[in-house]
C-alpha cells in the first residue's frame, strides 16, 4: 500500500488531519486501534474554542455542531456560596461551543468516508520504520493480514498511549510532566440543564464541574482522589458530593436524574520536545497532555494538525520543508501557555489536602481576584476561548 501521509489514530488530531490533506488534494490513510463504533462513542471532551468552531465551520465540518451544539458566551466560577460569571464575549468579543468531541469524530469520520477516505479501523500491531529516510513505512495487522504502508511522511496522532512518541529515539527528546494528586470522576447524567452556562466550582470538598450535553443530558465531574474505586461512589454519594460542592447562598439546587455513565481519570501535564523527528511528526495528546481543568486537550490537538497540514501543503506545492522543519517550535510555543493555563486552572479550583493554611488563603485571593478585576477575568477569559491559532 502506498500514500503520501500515513496516519496513526482516529481520534480529533487524525481525522482532522486526513480531512485538511484532502483539501488540498493530499493523500493520506488513518489506522486506528479500535472499531469505528467505539471511537464514535467514547464520552471525552465537550468545549470547542472560538478557533476549533471557525476551522470546522471553514472547512465543511460545521454544519451538525452549529444545528446541535450549544454557543455559550461566558461560565460562571462558584466559590464560598456565590457564583461568579466571566463574560467571554464582552472581555474577549469570542465565544465557545458545547458540542461532544465524539460527535465531532462522527462528522469527521462521515466526512472523509462520503470523499472516498481511507480510514482502516481495528488494525493491530502497528510498527513505524525509516522515519530517517525519506520513505518511511508502517507495518501492521489489518483482518488478521500484515500490511505494510509506505509514505512520504508519518504523522503520530494516536493519543497519550499509542505506538508513535516511543518510537522517537529516547537521545533526541526531553519529556517534561507534572501530576497532580487530583483525579476527576465524571459522570453523564439524564437529567435537564441546572443552569445555562458551565459552572466550575471550587469548595474545601474539592473541585465540581457542571457541564451540559444537550436539553436531556449533563455532564458533571467532582474532585476526587486519583487512585479511587467507582465502587466507592455509589450514586447516593455523587449527588450527596455534587450539591454540597455547588451549594449557593440564595438555595440554589442542582437538578438530579439518572446517572447512565462513571468514571475516574487521572491528571497529569505532560509534552515532549521536539514533537517531530525525521519523517515522523507527533500531534495532539501523542505529544502533550493537560489536565481537563482548561478544556484544552481536544483544542490543542485542533491546532497542531492546523500547523501539520499548512506544512505539508508547502511541501507539496512548492517542495519547501522550512514549515515542516519549524513545526513543533510553532506547536510548542502555543502548546506551552496551554499548559500553563491548565495547570493555574487546576490549582485555583481543585482543593489540595496538602496545602498550607497560607497557600489556602492565597487560593482564595486569586479567586476573588479573578472574579473582581477586570484585568484577571480577562486573562482568564482570553485563554479559555483560545490563543491565537499561529501557521
Ligand atoms: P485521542 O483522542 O486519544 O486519539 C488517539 C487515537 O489513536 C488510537 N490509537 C492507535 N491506533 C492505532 N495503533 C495504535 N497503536 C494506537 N494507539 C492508539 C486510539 O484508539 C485513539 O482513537 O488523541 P487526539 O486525537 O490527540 O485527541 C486528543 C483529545 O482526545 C483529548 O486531548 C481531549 O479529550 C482532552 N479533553 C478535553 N479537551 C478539550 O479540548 N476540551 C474539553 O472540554 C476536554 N475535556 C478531555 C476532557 C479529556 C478528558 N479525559 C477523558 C482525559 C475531559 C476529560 C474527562
Ligand atoms: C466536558 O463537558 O466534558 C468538559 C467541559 C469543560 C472542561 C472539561 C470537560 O473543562
Amino acid at each position: 500500500m502506498r500514500t503520501q501521509v500515513g496516519i496513526i489514530g482516529a481520534g480529533p488530531a487524525g481525522l482532522l488531519l486526513s480531512h485538511l490533506l484532502h483539501l488540498q488534494g493530499i493523500s493520506s490513510v488513518v489506522l486506528e486501534a479500535r472499531s469505528r463504533k467505539e471511537i464514535e462513542s467514547t464520552i471525552r471532551a465537550g468545549v470547542l474554542e472560538q478557533g476549533t468552531i471557525d476551522l470546522l465551520n471553514d472547512t465543511g465540518l460545521g454544519e451538525r455542531m452549529m444545528r446541535e451544539g450549544a454557543i455559550h458566551t461566558g461560565t460562571e466560577l462558584r466559590f464560598a456560596g456565590q457564583g461568579h460569571r466571566i463574560d467571554f464575549l464582552a472581555l474577549t468579543g469570542k465565544k465557545i461551543m458545547l458540542y461532544a468531541q465524539h460527535e465531532v469524530i462522527k462528522d469527521i469520520v462521515k466526512a472523509r468516508l462520503e470523499a472516498g477516505g481511507e480510514i482502516l479501523f481495528e488494525v493491530e500491531n502497528v510498527t513505524l520504520h525509516g522515519l530517517e529516510s525519506s520513505a518511511p513505512t508502517i507495518r501492521f495487522r489489518y483482518d488478521g493480514e500484515p500490511v505494510e504502508l509506505q509514505c512520504d511522511f508519518i504523522a503520530g496522532c494516536d493519543g497519550y498511549h499509542g505506538v508513535a512518541r516511543p518510537a522517537l529515539p529516547a537521545s533526541m527528546h526531553t519529556e517534561y510532566q507534572r501530576s497532580y494528586p487530583f483525579g476527576w470522576l465524571g459522570v453523564l447524567v439524564e437529567a435537564p440543564r441546572s443552569s445555562e452556562e458551565l459552572i466550575y466550582a471550587y469548595h474545601p470538598r474539592g473541585f465540581a464541574l457542571i457541564s451540559t450535553r444537550s436539553v436531556t443530558v449533563q455532564r458533571m465531574y467532582l474532585q476526587c482522589d486519583p487512585h479511587d474505586d467507582l465502587a466507592n461512589w455509589p450514586d447516593h454519594r455523587i449527588w450527596e458530593e455534587l450539591h454540597a460542592r455547588t451549594e449557593l447562598n440564595d438555595g440554589w439546587r442542582l437538578k438530579e436524574g439518572r446517572i447512565t455513565q462513571k468514571n475516574i481519570v487521572a491528571m497529569r501535564s505532560f509534552v515532549t520536545e521536539p514533537m517531530q523527528y525525521g519523517r515522523l511528526f507527533l500531534a495532539g495528546d501523542a505529544a502533550h497532555i493537560v489536565p481537563p481543568t482548561g478544556a484544552k486537550g481536544m483544542n490543542l490537538a485542533v491546532a497542531d494538525v492546523r500547523v501539520l497540514s499548512h506544512a505539508l501543503g508547502d511541501y507539496y506545492t512548492s517542495g519547501s520543508s522550512d514549515r515542516l522543519e519549524r513545526y513543533s517550535a510553532i506547536c510548542l510555543r502555543r502548546v506551552w501557555k496551554a499548559q500553563r493555563f491548565s495547570w493555574w486552572m487546576t490549582t485555583l479550583l481543585h482543593h489540595d489536602d496538602n496545602a498550607s493554611p497560607y497557600d489556602l488563603r492565597r487560593q482564595l485571593a486569586d479567586l476573588d481576584y479573578v472574579t473582581s478585576s477586570r484585568a484577571a477575568a480577562t486573562t482568564l477569559a482570553e485563554n479559555y476561548v483560545g490563543l491565537p491559532m499561529e501557521d
